[in-house]
Order: C-alpha cells, then sequence, then structure tokens
C-alpha cells in the first residue's frame, strides 16, 4: 500500500446507499459488468469510519474520494464534507455513474454540458481540495463536456468511467445483472480510452489520471503516450488483488526495454507532443 500514490474510495453520497439487488457483476470477454448502484454508507460513516481506519492504517497514504450525488446541493455538501478529513487529498467528482437514475430523461450529469458545469462548479466552490472530474465515454463529444468542466474550475479529469453494456442468461432468457445493464471495465475498453484520453488532452489544458483496462505497465504508459500523466488501476485487481504492486515492479524494466529514463520527462514529453 505504500507504494501506491493514493487510492480512490468507492463512491460517497449524502445519505447510505444500499446499491442495486444482486446480481451486480458479471464477465464479460477481457473485462467486467457492474451495477453497483452506488452502494456505500453514506458521507458521514465515511468520515466516522473509513477515512480514519485508512489513516491510521496507513498513515502516509493520500485519498482521493470519490463523491457522487443526485443533485447540485448534495454534490456541494458531500465535497465540503469530506474535502475537510485530513488524509483526503483530492477528490474524484462522480458525475458519471452508468447504473443510476438522476431523473435528467435518463441521461446522466456528465453527458449534458451545462449540468456538468454547474455540479462541477457546486463542488469547486465549496471544496478545501482539487476537484478531478470522472468523465463518462457515452458522450457524442467528449471534448465539449471536458471544456465545460474547465470552465467551472475543476482541477483535471479522471477518465474513463464504464461504458454500458449487458450479457443475457441463455436459459432464463433474462439479463443477468439484475439491473438488466451495468458499466463495462477491463482492457477490452482500454482502446476507448485511449481515443477518448487523447481527445481531451488535446482540447483541453488540465491533467488528466488515466483508467480503463490498464492492467499491465506497458499499458500505463502507452495511456501516458495517450496524454494522461497519472494511472488509475480498478478491474485488474479483481483479477489479481496484487496487481498494483506487480505492475509497479514491472514498470522499471519496460521503461529500460523502451529506453525511458525518467518517467516524469516521458510524461512531460508526451504531454508536450500533444499540447
Ligand atoms: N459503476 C460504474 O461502472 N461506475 C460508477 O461510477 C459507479 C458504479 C456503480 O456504483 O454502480
Amino acid at each position: 500500500m505504500d507504494r501506491l500514490g493514493s487510492i480512490m474510495i468507492k463512491a460517497t453520497t449524502a445519505q447510505a446507499r444500499f446499491g442495486n439487488a444482486t446480481p451486480r457483476v458479471a464477465e464479460t470477454p477481457s473485462g467486467m459488468l457492474n451495477a453497483i448502484g452506488l452502494q456505500n454508507p453514506g458521507v458521514d460513516a465515511v468520515i466516522a469510519e473509513k477515512l480514519p481506519w485508512l489513516a491510521s492504517n496507513f498513515p502516509n497514504l493520500p485519498i482521493i474520494a470519490n463523491v457522487a450525488g443526485f443533485s447540485n446541493e448534495e454534490y456541494a455538501t458531500v465535497s465540503k464534507k469530506i474535502s475537510r478529513v485530513q488524509n483526503v487529498t483530492a477528490i474524484e467528482l462522480n458525475i458519471s455513474c452508468p447504473n443510476v437514475d438522476h431523473g435528467n430523461h435518463g441521461l446522466l450529469i456528465g453527458q449534458v454540458p451545462e449540468l456538468a458545469y454547474a455540479a462541477v462548479k457546486a463542488a469547486v466552490s465549496v471544496s478545501e481540495v482539487p476537484v478531478y472530474v470522472k468523465l463518462t465515454p457515452s458522450v457524442s463529444d467528449i471534448g465539449i463536456v471536458a471544456k465545460a468542466i474547465e470552465d467551472a474550475g475543476a482541477t483535471g479529469f479522471t477518465m474513463i468511467n464504464t461504458l454500458v453494456g449487458t450479457r443475457y442468461n441463455l436459459q432464463t432468457r433474462q439479463p443477468i445483472l439484475a439491473n438488466g445493464v451495468g458499466g463495462m471495465s477491463g482492457p477490452a475498453i482500454f482502446p476507448v480510452a485511449l481515443k477518448l484520453i487523447r481527445q481531451v488532452a488535446q482540447q483541453t489544458s488540465l491533467p488528466i489520471i488515466g483508467m480503463g483496462g490498464v492492467d499491465s505497465a506497458a499499458a500505463a504508459l502507452e495511456m501516458m503516450i495517450a496524454g494522461a500523466s497519472a494511472i488509475g488501476i480498478g478491474t485488474a485487481n479483481f483479477t489479481d488483488p496484487f496487481a498494483c504492486p506487480k505492475i509497479i515492479d514491472e514498470l522499471p524494466n519496460v521503461m529500460d526495454k523502451y529506453g525511458i529514463t525518467d518517467l516524469a520527462s516521458f510524461v512531460k514529453d508526451c504531454q508536450e507532443e500533444i499540447r
């Protein structure tokens, strides 16, 4: 754990949420589907129990708190409270969960530039820490949404959230997930993530924490070429709980192979190439 730059905790909302009915997870070729439905104990319990536990067990580990909500007020309330906790060093504003209904005629906040702007503004205006915004890939032009979020005062982007998909049970002919559809993640979405990261890097000047199917040091470097300056690992941890230390361990060898002597200058060179 002390080798990680940070961990991003599960989405936190104002009130406790039980999440969706089960089954909530299904395997797909080179990936998985999830429909958790933002299960969490609510911001007060996260602050009273979860974050102190992390602080006492991993005192040097910075936490990026994923904040979700159903209104601008909720984004503001949760951001304000959680950003004041000592081990929370940044917020990841989740305006892109595909598994809950935001009451916007089936649209996600992160799919509508005006809604995204307002939600980010609400969070940024009360947060004590930098606000990174998690982008959905399910848009026709991600650059327009990213620009609106940059204008609202975000510090950076985390991308990409999951793509929406489904699978059926041959016996019952019903969807495997109780929610019907879920968010697809894992190596299958890696090329989509690369394409969208490059697009946002070209069209905005904010830093990007890249995620979406990274499962090796080579994939992490490739995502940096696309435009990410840091990398998040999610789904790979489900198949191998030691995925993160393994990727960190193999990084120097892969860097050697491609003549990369220093990661910071590699990121800088890649950024200069794009911007
Ligand atoms: N699932 C996702 O794929 N992305 C999110 O942001 C949140 C969830 C969930 O809680 O269902």
